[in-house]
């Protein structure tokens, strides 16, 4: 075990039983012409992460630690996506348009796809989820715990969104939860930073949050451990 520096105390970060996992790192929410512009959001904000998650998953990879995506995206049919959230939001665009990439959070098609720089391996999961939360009619749980892990080092996007929603679910189902503070990112600032404070409050009633460069170190130390 070794101590990761973190909010609101240092957070125990095991010799094995860990995983990454990467919210909705999708060109629908960070790229120009995606969902995440259609509902008038300035995307600038979030490509700020994109080196800093791309580092955790590079470190995670030569770690052989289980990496785990996202991806929030519906079937072309609709089926599982509720009235209430088809119908949601003041953009011209809704899901299941068609916009520029391809139909609207829609899963396959162009828009939908993470990110070219992360770009899963075939080795690692990918959970397509139709709600906010990760584990919301997905297997993400029954896979988490087939591999026995204990711990979820949580990045991606939006914090207040995906990303909170994922985390308190997690916390729920008794996982121990890191947020990486620079490794996530909202289309607002002060939604972050509040996602930030009221998930270590109270001595820490999600989990844990800690900048990347923490984690990479605790990771370092186990190499020469
Ligand atoms: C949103 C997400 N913001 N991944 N999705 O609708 O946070």
């Amino acid at each position: 075990m070794v101590l990761i520096s973190a909010q609101p105390y240092d957070y125990e970060l095991p010799s094995a039983g860990v995983a990454l996992l990467i919210i909705d790192m999708q060109r629908d929410f960070l790229e120009p012409k995606g969902f995440g512009e259609a509902l008038g959001n300035d995307v600038s904000h979030l490509q700020v992460i994109v080196p800093i998650v791309k580092q955790l998953l590079e470190t995670f990879r030569a770690e052989q630690i289980p990496i785990f995506h996202t991806i929030e995206g519906h079937l072309p049919d609709l089926s599982d996506c509720p009235a209430s959230k088809q119908k949601r939001g003041q953009s011209q665009l809704r899901i299941g348009d068609t916009g520029p990439m391809g139909r609207i959070l829609v899963l396959g098609e162009a828009g939908n796809n993470i990110i070219p720089e992360l770009e899963p391996l075939a080795s690692e999961i990918v959970i397509t989820k139709p709600g906010k939360g990760a584990f919301y009619h997905t297997n993400l749980e029954s896979l988490l715990r087939e591999q026995g892990i204990t711990h979820l080092i949580i990045t991606g996007v939006t914090t207040e969104v995906c990303v909170q929603t994922t985390m308190r679910e997690a916390n729920d189902r008794g996982f121990e939860c890191l947020l990486v503070e620079d490794a996530t990112e909202s289309y607002f600032p002060e939604f972050k930073q509040s996602t930030l404070e009221m998930v270590r409050a109270q001595g820490g009633i999600i989990g844990w949050t800690a900048l990347s460069k923490e984690v990479l170190q605790a990771l370092e130390e186990f190499q020469t451990s």
